[in-house]
């Protein structure tokens, strides 16, 4: 077969040094880098083989993880984010040393036991870590994966320290249909529309984006962005978005993220910050089911958390709920004290926070050779969300791949995430005051202690309505003071907050 005369004049460039014998482990190849051209290059051909026979995408991850920089390594990465089948872990390490004169044979007879159809098309995602011998090694890898016919659309997303979860989350997400695979990014003209730019391309196999506000005309959140999109209750000025169509605005400094759609009707539905932490948590505490593992698990919101979905995570979810003053700071040192802590802002500021003990724990089990494949899935999910959100800050871009991620992997819509809760109508004011100080908060900001006789008034306007709620505060970015209230239909929402805004003068 002409195939086998590329692969024999291919392998002679990745020769392996003759009597070298290694296994693949639950960490698929680890040793030293200088070791490994060799296996690089066949576990790229050994890929190839897998994506023929599943006729689905297979990653091979270049990286020893947390092991010394003069270390390197590969495992392959099955289509849903799963290890290698025994099977084929035999089959890595029977090619891994088959001596230079009997790889051609050692690979004829893979395609023989697994009856592989060689005319088929093979997808190989190849990710490396950021160690000096990784470029060398994952060009090897892309050398046999060529060698054999296979193709390598993702070779340059994952070569940051994040790629191997990038690389899990993307590997689940490319089973999306085209239409469900496509999403609008406003990026407000800010810095998350240039990152966008620079990683588009290589997301392509999972994500089809389309960049509104690139930066390239528009000024920075005029008329676009998370802010607009919130406060206005409508998509960017210049968007035209076509029914159903998920989308999602990022501000100008890329760390807030809200997704929206409209519907047949015209209308429009957001999902905010309050959104996007019931869909996190709720993902993550069905892994930790699925994983047995027993972390508990928080959401930490503001006042400003819509009353639905505080009902659905304590209620329907049966998730740890507490509530901050506004700002990061404070949700951030709230979220640290739980192993693991889910906090948003309704206005789509937040990130997840792991804590050590959960990190190592889910590290344990992913690598845990003895544990099933459900809870093997739910470790290695688990530790892809670790890896691909910031946890140092929240930021629009990890939080986009990580629900874009969920959404792929749990076969959910827009529509379907929004229907998790029906958000309460609400409606926001800010009153300008002589001297906003006057207004001094408990309780989260949820109660005001002074001026005296306020928090009474609020009472009883709140006791008109049905399923009310109202609060003020005064603003820590503006001089006003900031009125919320929630009821069950907008007219009431607007009425509450109307009479409250009279009652702080
Ligand atoms: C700041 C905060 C934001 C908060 C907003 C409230 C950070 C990084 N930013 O922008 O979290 O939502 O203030 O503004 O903490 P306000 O006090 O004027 O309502
Ligand atoms: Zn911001």
């Amino acid at each position: 077969m002409a195939e086998f005369q590329e692969v024999l004049k291919q392998s002679a460039l990745h020769p392996k040094p003759a009597g070298l014998c290694l296994q693949y482990g639950t960490a698929g190849f680890r040793t030293n880098a200088k070791q490994l051209d060799h296996i690089m290059f066949r576990m790229g051909m050994l890929a190839t083989l897998r994506s023929k026979k599943t006729q689905a995408t297979i990653g091979v991850m270049v990286t020893a993880s947390h092991n010394p920089e003069e270390d390197n390594g590969v495992k392959l990465v099955d289509p849903m984010g799963e290890m290698l089948t025994p099977a084929w872990e035999d089959y890595a390490t029977q090619l891994a040393n088959a001596e230079q004169d009997d790889l051609a044979r050692a690979v004829k007879e893979v395609i023989q036991k697994e009856a592989i159809d060689m005319s088929r098309e093979a997808n190989v995602f190849v990710g490396k870590d950021t160690r000096s011998s990784s470029p060398a090694l994952s060009q090897a890898v892309i050398d046999g994966v060529s060698a054999l016919g296979g193709h390598t659309p993702l070779h340059g997303l994952v070569s940051e320290h994040k790629g191997e979860c990038a690389m899990y989350l993307l590997l689940n997400a490319s089973n999306r249909t085209d239409d469900q695979k496509h999403l609008c990014v406003d990026g407000a003209n800010g810095i998350g529309a240039l990152k966008v730019r620079e990683m588009e391309h290589h997301l392509q196999k999972g994500l089809q984006i389309s960049l509104f506000n690139d930066g390239s005309k528009g000024k920075l959140n005029h008329q676009c962005g998370a802010d607009f999109v919130k406060v206005q209750q409508k998509p960017p000025a210049d968007i035209e978005i076509n029914p159903g169509e998920r989308c999602c605005s990022f501000d100008g400094d890329a760390d807030r993220i809200v997704y929206y759609y409209t519907d047949s009707d015209g209308r429009f539905h957001l999902l905010d910050g309050d959104k996007i932490a019931t869909l996190i948590s709720t993902f993550l505490k069905e892994l930790l089911t699925q994983a047995g593992l027993d972390l508990n698990i928080a959401v930490v919101q503001t006042a400003y958390a819509n009353g639905s979905s505080t009902l659905y995570l304590e209620n329907t979810m049966k998730v740890i709920v507490k509530c901050t003053k506004t700002g990061v700071k404070h949700l951030h040192h709230e979220a640290q004290k739980f192993d693991i802590g889910v906090y948003f802002e309704a206005n789509g500021h937040g990130t997840v926070l792991f804590s050590q003990a959960a990190v190592e724990k889910i590290q344990q089990l992913a690598e845990d050779a003895n544990s099933d494949d459900t809870k093997k899935r739910a470790a290695l999910l688990l530790q892809s969300t670790v890896n691909v959100i910031n946890q140092t800050v929240g930021d629009a871009i990890s939080d986009m791949l990580l629900i874009e991620a969920i959404l792929a992997v749990r076969g959910m819509t827009v529509q379907q995430w929004d229907a998790m809760y029906t958000d309460l109508p609400n409606r926001q004011l800010k009153v300008k005051v002589s001297d906003r100080r006057v207004i001094d908060t408990t309780d989260a900001e949820r109660r005001a202690v002074s001026p005296a006789g306020l928090q009474d008034a609020i009472d009883s306007l709140v006791k008109k309505y049905r399923q009310a709620r109202s609060f003020v505060r005064p603003s820590g970015t503006e001089d006003v003071v900031r009125v919320y209230a929630e009821a069950e239909t907008q007219e009431s929402a607007d009425a509450l907050a109307h009479e409250v805004s009279l009652a702080v003068y």
